[in-house]
């Protein structure tokens, strides 16, 4: 639902960043466009509006990514866990953006929990936690980024709005809305992304930073999975894409590598649910997709440990890689009318 802040929730927003002189940004494990560009364009404005703020991920984040204006100053927890968890020990307010739920950040999980400083949720995602200062969660935005433009004029700061700013936001939203082709995207986003424009955002440079920015390897590796690991259940109107770690190996996978493969599986035309599985590690990561009336949020909430948007979602398992496509092709069978008519 369509929730912006109440204005008491906007003073209080500005009281806590008033008051605040070591603010953290944080985001979600496996950062996407739409994590890393909110984050920043956040970084971005409070510098401009005189605070001093940091950007701690939980992991690595994508090649493709690293363009926007800030991206060498993330701090990243996997790679420096005392160093991250220090900042994090020692700051006075800590954001949460583009994730509903502390759990959405792995091993940064306790270290926030257990954090005394008043926490701001941003996000788009349903059912957000209830603890923080202020919680400005509204699932009906395309985007983090698109809030964050949002915040960022209620906060009073449009003044501070740049090329470096905007880029990122733009980013946010770009990536996030597929191009700006999904359902969530309204004439709202078009005006947003219209004004960005207006303050220097070049779109042709940021399409070009994310889109055409490949590796020969991640290329290659999309060609494998396309065309030795896409299986139609036809019967079902479901896709589904798999890589075993080793496969993934032999083609030097990078993070973000396989982003985007899911929706690739989607575009088929009779097909209405599409399911990316990875294996990483201990666990199996899992990536739904869904066309019209299948709700992949409550497929991923109700049997793969995870959930997200209603026809975007993710999970994982601890099964191994077989185990798990073995029961969703079992559970996909049972729902097989319903994906069909959706
Ligand atoms: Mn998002």
């Amino acid at each position: 639902m369509s929730a912006p802040l109440k204005p008491s929730e906007i003073q209080k927003a500005r009281e806590l960043i008033a008051s605040a002189s070591r603010i953290v940004i944080t985001t979600h494990k496996s950062p996407d466009g739409d994590a890393i560009g909110s984050s920043l364009a956040l970084w971005n404005l409070l510098r401009a509006a005189g605070k001093h703020a940091v950007v701690i991920v939980p992991d690595e984040l994508p090649e493709f990514l690293k363009w926007m204006h800030g991206a060498k100053e993330i701090m990243v927890h996997q790679r420096a866990r005392q160093e991250t968890e220090k900042r994090i020990a020692e700051s006075d307010l800590v954001f949460m953006l583009d994730y509903n739920h502390l759990s959405r950040t792995g091993a940064l999980e306790p270290v926030l929990r257990e954090h005394k400083a008043p926490f701001i949720l941003i996000d788009h995602h349903r059912q957000p936690e209830e603890f923080p200062a202020v919680v400005y969660s509204d699932t009906a935005q395309c985007s983090t980024a698109q809030m964050i433009y949002k915040f960022m004029v209620w906060m009073d700061w449009k003044q501070h709005l740049d090329r470096h700013s905007g880029e990122c936001i733009y980013c946010g939203i770009m990536t996030d809305s597929g191009s700006f082709r999904f359902p969530s995207v309204t004439p709202e986003t078009h005006h947003i992304v219209a004004h960005l424009v207006e303050h220097g955002v070049d779109h042709a440079y940021v399409h070009r930073m994310v889109h055409d920015n490949n590796r020969e390897e991640r290329i290659r590796l999309i060609g494998y999975a396309l065309g030795h690991k896409l299986e139609v259940m036809d019967d079902c109107s479901t896709a589904i894409i798999s890589l075993s770690e080793e496969e993934l190996q032999r083609f030097n996978h990078q993070p973000g590598d396989t982003e985007g493969l899911v929706n690739q599986a989607l575009s088929i035309s009779h097909v209405n649910l599409a399911a990316f599985f990875r294996e990483s590690g201990e666990e199996v990561r899992v990536s739904f997709r869904s066309k019209g009336s299948f709700d992949v949020n409550r497929l991923a909430r109700e049997s793969w440990n995870g959930g997200g948007h209603f026809n975007a979602s993710g999970g994982s398992t601890r099964e191994k890689l077989d185990e798990a496509l073995t029961r969703f092709r079992r559970e996909i069978r049972l729902q097989a009318n319903q994906i069909r008519q959706s």
